[in-house]
């Protein structure tokens, strides 16, 4: 493949090879590290350089940095970090201040199960492995500012990620300003009486627990026994966005069960709105941001009281317009009010089918919740027919028409969304017309059906869903809502609910509160500790970071999988020395205990952006200038953010929503000018490889798959093909060293680039990196003489018009794809260029070199490094212009068309030499003097000679 035949080597000794390529990659790898080539300058602290370059405009280019996992890099990991290394090596050559790094996301469960699985510490492990990257991304040579560089395990590193806990746990979302305030000052109001304590008492009444549980209603991040994800299997706790979609692990898939556990928790909620909102001026593939406003999962609507026992059950509603049609009520199984409103026997004439056959409502309720209690939410949720539930005993009064309405249970209605209680309408719900279809409960028409059934619902076999209809059957003693239209119905429904006290217009979101703690070792601890009464306290900042202490024992403790029994139990817990501190928060010291929970390994990843600015600071998280010089708000980015942010789709609920949520508190406190994290998101597809299966189904070594005879073959057998994942475990891994090892990290990073659009997915084919391996050699043997090892360009204004035209059309359309991340096509446009001067022969002017050099630049860099010194420049290609084109030679030149009517001359045309007949034909015809040449008559016959002559004959 590469070079290897010794005559060859002997007859062109200077012939760009596999050999001289390793030389050339490593010789210029070592010198930009030596000279610090891609350090960003800041405006100002330990990393402040050179004012001319801060004065640029700046780029801020980031990859979503990995997880430093023990089985390297395989060819589909880098295909981000190439993509942005070229993007920002562009950058730079166009004038810009550039600030790219890579840093490592190196806590969480992989590095913990490895480490029990083979005895050595997490942090040992982790380190090895962010080695072992370091060398693989290096021989890549990726432009990084090394000095920016960290991994989220460092102690410097995590002591911000704890202090940005407790500025979370420190504040409170002030509803009025709509933005988080310290919580101190909440205190204030409480102690000033400017905010009335709840229950009548003053502030200063409370006891030390009465206030720390009331302000732990309002801290950002607090403590609660709420129903929880509990995963036995994994032996911690999860949050709603790592449960999939059938309510297993993602991590293992293991089963997650609902069990009350007292948990951290982040109230992101508080910030659903301004998530949502602020969704629209950034620069997101839509698909993400879809996904986002699915998972916030805004709804308008009503929360509307049903009067009961001098009391009331308010239930969330979409669809207040249909409160005519509600016939009963549901409550889900868990809610608190059901045992209060269970009366002892069944009402007089209770319909079988209503009790489920049990003898008094008690036993019925505590049957059907103990059913609905083994059933997960998705489970509860399921599109299926089989509806079931039990009936309380109990009615309640529909506020708009004073109707009796039996209140029943039913597992379809889940506890943690709205109310967690509806009022059903049958009419017009699916899961309610099932649902009274199967316990006989009545049913009527409120929606005009539009769709031809009739309104009577005895006659249906499903519900009338519909926005866009007319109400009927609605008119009663206070309120009419017949004939109005849905809309209108919810407005004056809303209006009429809010006026009499009956409820009121609100919105209700799908999305919960973050889940914050963890059941794990290898995580930050909190930066908490608990006094003899219970209470949380903050640790002062001068104790932070708080280390993970040096433990034996780090494995987590995980149960059966399938026992929803079991209780989490923390590794961090077994170590009493640790646990039990005595300390001194201010009041002199007592003794406390630590928090033993770890944060998830989302914590990490939420801010690193920020640490990346400023990585050195021991004094802030970062400088507030530095911060507004790279992130700042400006033009056309109205909340600030990384310039670019290129990593894979499936983050968009987890990671990319937390990190959201992180800069918004973050930005309300003052700490930073951005609101938003990234600015632009772009996805890159996956590199996908072949994997081939023998006639058992298992996999055999791609890399000893022949092809032939239009099949497959491995040791004489046939194998199948079919395109999938890249990985050890498919045995199809190919390495970037392999890549490297045969043509050199140029040729990589150039078929990386080459193999089609960056968002889309792409087979890797190892036969096919040696075409870029050719384009590199013929580059190189356009300049440089492969005998001797010398430049071969002169020195002449002569350039003929074709290779002038040829050099400027690719300078502008590889500047116009690089600035698009179009890296595909800029690669064909240099090949073309390239194929041009070869074709051309002779020595090339350096007037047209050295622009072929700087375009190959961004994606080649070290060839590109290597022809620039040996054109004589003693300064390095990183930092050169970026070549412009000269428009004159960009407009396709012309050639003289000459429109004949009848064999007379009537219009020359100025058209492009490549024209088809076709267009050439339609151009004439259109031409104004040619219309009114032929003054109406019609046409019998045009002949085209493309590009010279037209000849029309008229009928
Ligand atoms: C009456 C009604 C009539 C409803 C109608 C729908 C159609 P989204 O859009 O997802 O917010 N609902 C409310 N809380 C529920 C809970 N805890 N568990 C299960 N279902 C619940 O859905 C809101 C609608 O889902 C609400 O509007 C309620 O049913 C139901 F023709 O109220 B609706």
């Amino acid at each position: 493949m590469s070079e290897t035949n010794p005559a060859a080597a002997e007859a062109a000794p200077h012939r760009y090879t596999a050999a001289l390529a390793a030389e050339i990659e490593a010789r210029w790898q070592d010198f930009w590290d030596a000279e610090g080539t891609y350090a960003a300058p800041n405006p100002k602290g330990d990393l402040a350089g050179d004012p001319e370059v801060v004065a640029r405009p700046k780029k801020f280019i980031m990859d979503m940095f990995p997880y430093p996992s023990g089985a390297g890099l395989h060819v589909g990991h880098p295909l981000g970090y190439i993509a942005t290394d070229v993007y920002a090596r562009f950058q730079r050559m166009t004038g810009h201040n550039v600030l790219h790094t890579l840093g490592f996301d190196a806590f969480g469960l992989p590095a913990e199960q490895y480490a029990v699985q083979t005895g050595t510490h997490p942090r040992v492990s982790t380190e090895a492995n962010i080695k072992n990257m370091q060398v693989q991304l290096r021989r890549l040579g990726l432009g990084h500012d090394k000095r920016r560089s960290f991994a989220t395990i460092d102690p410097d590193y995590y002591k911000w990620t704890q202090w940005i806990f407790l500025q979370i746990f420190n504040s409170w979302y002030d509803q009025d300003a709509q933005k988080a305030r310290p919580i101190s000052e909440l205190v204030a109001q409480f102690e000033s009486g400017e905010r009335p304590v709840p229950g009548g008492r003053s502030w200063s009444e409370l006891s030390s627990v009465e206030r720390a549980d009331l302000l732990s209603e309002y801290r950002l991040a607090y403590a609660s026994d709420a129903p929880v994800n509990w995963c036995p299997g994994l032996g911690t706790v999860l949050a709603n966005e790592e449960v999939t979609a059938d309510g297993r692990s993602e991590r293992g898939n293991f089963p997650v069960f609902k069990a009350k556990l007292r948990q951290w928790n982040m109230r992101i909620t508080a910030y659903a709105d301004r998530l949502l909102d602020d969704l629209d001026a950034l620069d997101w593939p839509e698909a993400i941001k879809l996904q986002q406003r699915n998972w916030i999962g805004r709804s308008e609507g009503a929360r509307v009281d049903f009067p009961i026992d001098g009391e009331k059950i308010t239930v969330f509603t979409t669809r207040p317009d249909t409160l005519f049609g509600a016939t009963y009520m549901v409550l889900a199984p868990e809610h608190p009010l059901v045992e209060k409103f269970t009366p002892d026997a069944w009402p007089e004439g209770t319909h079988e089918v209503w009790t489920g056959g049990h003898a008094t409502p008690a036993e019925a309720v505590a049957a059907y919740r103990a059913q609905a209690a083994s059933k997960s939410d998705v489970e509860r949720q399921a599109e299926a027919k089989d509806k079931t539930g039990v009936f309380t005993g109990a009615y309640a009064t529909n506020p708009v028409n004073g109707q009796k309405v039996p209140v029943f249970i039913a597992d379809y209605v889940l506890m943690g969304y709205g109310t967690g209680a509806i009022m059903a309408v049958p009419g017009h719900d699916t899961r309610d017309f099932a649902f009274a279809r199967a316990v006989e409960l009545p049913i009527v028409c409120v929606v005009e059906p539009t769709d031809g059934r009739g309104t009577d619902p005895a006659t249906w076999d499903d519900a009338f869903v519909s926005h866009d209809a007319k109400i009927v059957n609605s008119s009663g003693e206070h309120i009419s809502l017949d004939g109005l239209n849905v809309t209108e119905a919810k407005a004056r429904i809303t209006e009429w609910l809010e006026r009499e006290g009956h409820g009121e217009g609100t919105v209700n979101f799908r999305l919960r509160d973050w889940l914050f703690s963890r059941q794990r070792y290898w995580g930050e601890p909190f930066p908490i500790v608990y006094d003899e009464d219970g209470v949380a306290h903050a640790l002062p900042e001068s104790m932070l970071p708080l280390e993970l202490p040096e433990v034996d024992d780090y494995s987590p403790r995980t149960f059966d999988p399938d026992d929803a029994d079991t209780q989490p139990e923390t590794p961090l817990s077994r170590n009493e020395d640790w646990v039990n501190v005595t300390l001194d928060l201010g009041d002199g010291p007592k003794k406390y205990r630590r928090e033993t929970n770890t944060m998830p390994n989302w914590a990490g990843s939420c801010w690193y952006e920020l640490r990346y600015l400023d990585p050195h600071n021991s004094e802030k998280l970062v400088d507030p200038e530095i911060e507004r010089y790279w992130m700042g708000p400006r033009e056309g980015m109205p909340h600030g953010g990384v310039d670019l942010y290129v990593g894979g789709a499936e983050h968009a609920v987890l990671h990319l929503l937390y990190a959201r949520f992180w800069s918004k508190v973050l930005h309300d406190l003052g700490h930073i000018s951005s609101a938003e994290p990234f600015h632009k998101l772009f996805n890159q597809g996956m590199i996908q490889a072949y994997v081939y299966r023998d006639s058992r189904g298992i996999a055999v070594p791609a890399a000893e798959v022949e092809e032939r005879d239009g099949g497959y073959w491995y040791q004489g057998e046939r194998v199948t093909r079919l395109l999938g994942k890249m990985g050890k475990s498919l045995k199809n891994a190919v390495t970037p060293d392999e890549i490297c090892a045969e043509y050199g990290a140029d040729t990589l990073r150039l078929y990386e680039m080459a193999m089609g659009p960056l968002d889309v997915s792409r087979p890797w084919d190892t036969r096919a990196v040696v075409g870029q391996f050719r384009l590199l050699q013929r580059l190189w043997r356009n300049i440089v003489d492969e005998a001797t090892g010398e430049v071969t360009v002169v020195d002449t204004d002569d350039v003929d018009e074709d290779t002038l035209r040829a050099l400027h059309k690719a300078i502008d359309g590889v500047r116009g794809d690089l600035e698009g991340m179009r890296f595909n096509t800029a690669i064909a446009k240099v090949t073309e260029l390239n194929n041009h001067l070869t074709k051309r022969g002779g020595p090339l002017p350096r007037s047209v070199a050295e622009p072929l050099v700087l375009l190959v630049a961004p994606l080649a860099p070290h060839i590109a490094e290597e022809l620039w010194r040996k054109l004589g420049h003693t300064d390095s290609v990183v930092h050169q212009d970026f070549p412009v084109a000269d428009p004159a030679y960009v407009v396709d030149e012309t050639v003289t068309c000459v429109v004949q009517i009848k064999g007379k001359v009537k219009a020359r045309l100025e058209v492009s030499p490549g024209i088809s007949e076709d267009e050439l034909e339609k151009t004439a015809l259109a031409d104004e003097r040619v219309v009114a040449a032929l003054d109406g008559a019609g046409i019998r016959k045009v002949i085209v000679r493309a590009p010279k002559l037209v000849n029309i004959v008229p009928a």
